[in-house]
């Protein structure tokens, strides 16, 4: 999204994740989230991580979601340099289908949170509804359009036929 000032950071370990993570941006989008994503790895790019999440709070993100696959370690690598929410993806991965990624992010410890989602795509399409409430809290127009998209998925379920 081209706006003047990203709430969200999507950020994802390898451009290989970028096709499940995509469903996270194109849910900010859904909801008119201004976010930016970018490829940064805990492994690959330690230095550029470290220095674009402690500049990220005084560019005004507010939410960051984190998305890795297999040793997974971006989201941990990402909290323990900033106090805004972090929000963790697991990817699936080749091997242990993200049961490592699952559990490499959700295992942080104590005093270092990250809010670790389902893997996958349902995961990456979550994070960003999570996103989008933790910003509602402050912006009642985007609950009210929280509210909206509820409302829809309810009366879509509700309307579907078997044959
Ligand atoms: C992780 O390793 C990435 O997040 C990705 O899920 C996984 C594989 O990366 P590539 O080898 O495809 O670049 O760091």
């Amino acid at each position: 999204m081209a706006e003047a000032q990203p709430l969200v950071a999507v950020l994802m370990g390898s451009k290989s994740d970028w096709d499940v993570m995509k469903s996270a941006s194109e849910t900010l989008q859904r909801f008119d989230v201004p976010h930016e994503c970018r490829v940064l790895s805990a492994h690959r790019t330690p230095a550029a991580t470290i220095e674009y999440v402690g500049a990220a709070e005084g560019r005004g993100l507010q939410v960051v979601i984190a998305a890795a696959g297999g040793a997974a370690h971006l989201a941990g690598v990402v909290a323990a340099h900033t106090l805004l929410p972090v929000l963790g993806v697991p990817m699936e991965s080749a091997s242990l289908k993200g049961l490592d990624s699952l559990l490499s992010t959700v295992q942080m410890p104590g005093g270092i949170p990250v809010g670790t989602l389902a893997i996958g795509k349902p995961g990456a399409t979550n994070a960003a509804l999570l996103a989008v409430a933790i910003l509602a809290g402050a912006r009642p127009e985007l609950r009210e359009k929280l509210r909206a998209f509820r409302a829809e998925q309810t009366a879509k379920v509700l309307k579907e036929t078997l044959s």
